[in-house]
């Protein structure tokens, strides 16, 4: 494997081998074999309805592939593609896999911070990005960069390289007949995701050929994909979920089509969704919330679209149970990370499973353990912390041997820093974060349990939970929260009394409410904490909040 990387143990690997979960097969090689077998069929759609077929997508990939190799990235070379949903995303990314060169997925959203601290972390000698996103020229960002991290020798742009001198090269002018290239090895790695951490610049995830193909191949069967998919890339395929959870490489391997949204709007979606008759798609709570809210006003028929699958935050319950009325779909909760792991709910569970848990395990090579802060494993039933290694999580992050010496086991457990319990089926539900807990006096507040009470209000669309600084306790509850569309923003002493009447402790109730639009996410989606805590300290500064606690 990789310098810098972490492989799984010898006799490990043997084992996931000898079970056929992994099959040897590269990427690259795999997108051959579809394009045998789909053909002229469509394989991507961009959002203005231009469609590339299995075969053309294949051939295209071969021919960035040997301008890849012809510029001197070759095996092994980290490329950073910072490129938005279009099929170019998916070419590029091939075509580096058959030239056996390692795409780093930076975010559309990533600026010149992360991109120059992944350009270091990575050691990438190129960099591919697009011309004009939303008027904002990633070729500037790609100059600035270049000026500082000198290794990123060259740059290719996906539509216009510009005139300014800069030698950047336009993908259209990178193709070059197809030429013979060295095969990789489906056991070394293939791209790397970057971690979701809210706290720090992203850990580099190396994901290898085997792994990536077996956690596409198993969910898109769990999932039921065939032929008929046609599914809707919203979030960032940059992101593992979209991706690979079944996402493109699963619909990809079906013989299913993508089709591209630019946009997680429903006025971008919905009628996307309505033109390519749309049969499933994967989102984030927040989206969830848009799309319900403008289900009814649009007049988008939605009547396609079979399977939402929602997840890289906690759903809570009230929201969950208005999804499939709401849009007429049907709902899977989505639990995952970059680095590995996945547990998904099943079609046919029961519906209270659906609801309110975040599913099973994807594999049955899968192990979860679930740990207090003794490090011993607590009963099903109770809350502790998330470990788990299996076929397709990583042994450790690129480059980052102190970190890993805390972040696994000595046995190779990944500790998720999620807190979770276990349910008698073998599920789990998603309790918070080890770190998402409010420190009040003595007692210990977790924000994901006071946010999912919070949203039960009909008056509330969605909430999120931060500590703010208090003289005497050390740490007080701020709730802030998005009132429900078109409704009267809800007060402290309304919140305090509904939490109350859902039995919470006192200790457990907000300090603070503050109403606003909408909350700041991260590159990946998730609500910026760390950005409302500020803003929580902020207010204490400014003074009391107008209504007192009731
Ligand atoms: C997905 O991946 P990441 O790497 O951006 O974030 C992982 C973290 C998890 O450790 C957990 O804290 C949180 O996101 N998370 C959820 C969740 N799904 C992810 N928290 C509560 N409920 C859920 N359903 O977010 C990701 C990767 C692949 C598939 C889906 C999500």
């Amino acid at each position: 494997m990789l310098d810098g990387c972490v492989p799984w143990p010898p006799e490990v690997a043997e084992r996931y081998r000898a079970a056929g979960y992994w099959r040897g097969e590269t990427l690259g090689s795999l997108l051959r074999g579809w394009a045998e077998r789909y053909g002229d069929r469509v394989a991507l759609v961009d959002a203005d309805g231009v469609r590339v077929t299995y075969r053309e997508l294949d051939a295209w990939c071969d021919r960035l592939a040997a301008g890849f190799a012809e510029r001197g990235i070759g095996p092994r070379e980290r490329v950073l593609v910072q490129l938005p949903n279009t099929p170019a995303f998916v070419a590029v990314c091939f075509a580096l896999f058959r030239a056996g060169a390692l795409p780093v997925f930076a975010l559309p959203s990533y600026r010149g911070n992360e991109l120059r601290h992944l350009a270091e972390l990575s050691g990438a000698v190129a960099l591919v990005v697009p011309d004009l996103v939303r008027g904002f020229d990633h070729r500037e960002l790609a100059r600035d960069l270049r000026a500082e991290v000198p290794r990123i020798a060259q740059v290719f742009v996906a539509g216009d390289p510009g005139t300014g001198g800069d030698g950047f090269t336009a993908l259209s002018d990178l193709e070059r007949a197809p030429a013979a290239l060295p095969e990789p090895d489906a056991g070394d790695v293939a791209f790397f995701l970057l971690s979701g951490g809210t706290t720090a610049l992203p850990k580099m995830i190396p994901r290898t050929h085997d792994d990536y193909a077996y956690q596409s191949r198993i969910t898109a069967d769990l999932c039921g994909l065939d032929a008929d998919t046609v599914y809707l890339a919203v979030l960032p395929v940059e992101f593992n979920f979209p991706w690979g959870c079944p996402g493109v490489i699963g619909v990809l391997g079906t013989g299913g089509r993508v089709v591209f949204a630019e946009e997680p709007t429903p006025e971008v979606c919905f009628p996307l969704i309505e033109r390519e008759r749309v049969t499933m798609t994967s989102v984030i709570p927040t989206i969830v919330h848009l799309w319900l809210d403008a289900a009814g006003r649009t007049g988008s028929d939605l009547s396609s679209l079979d399977v939402l699958q929602v997840g890289s935050s906690k759903l809570h319950d009230e929201v969950a149970a208005r999804i499939e009325p709401g849009l007429g779909v049907r709902l899977q909760q989505v639990f995952g990370m970059a680095e590995g792991l996945l547990t998904f709910t099943r079609f046919d569970d029961p519906r209270p499973v659906v609801l309110t848990t975040q599913g099973r395990a994807v594999s049955p090579a899968d192990e979860i353990r679930v740990v207090g802060t003794d490090g011993r494993d607590v009963p099903d039933g109770e809350v502790g912390e998330l470990l788990t290694r299996g076929p397709y999580t990583l042994r450790g992050y690129y480059r980052a041997p102190e970190h890993n010496a805390t972040a696994f086991t000595e046995d190779g457990f990944y500790r998720s820093g999620d807190l979770v319990r276990r349910t008698a089926d073998g599920g789990i539900v998603v309790a918070g974060r080890v770190k998402d807990v409010v420190i009040r006096g003595g007692d210990k507040v977790s924000a994901t349990e006071v946010e999912g009470h919070l949203t039960a209000h009909p008056a509330v669309q969605q909430a999120a939970v931060v500590a703010m600084p208090d003289a005497l306790l050390g740490e007080k509850t701020c709730a802030f929260v998005v009132p429900a569309a078109g409704g009267p923003a809800p007060t402290l002493p309304q919140l305090r009394r509904l939490l109350r009447s859902r039995g919470l402790a006192d200790f457990k109730l907000p300090d603070r409410v503050e109403v606003v639009d909408g909350f700041p996410l991260t590159g990946l989606n998730k609500v910026d904490k760390k950005v409302l805590a500020a803003r929580a300290a902020e207010l204490v500064q400014a003074g009391p909040a107008a209504a007192d606690a009731g």
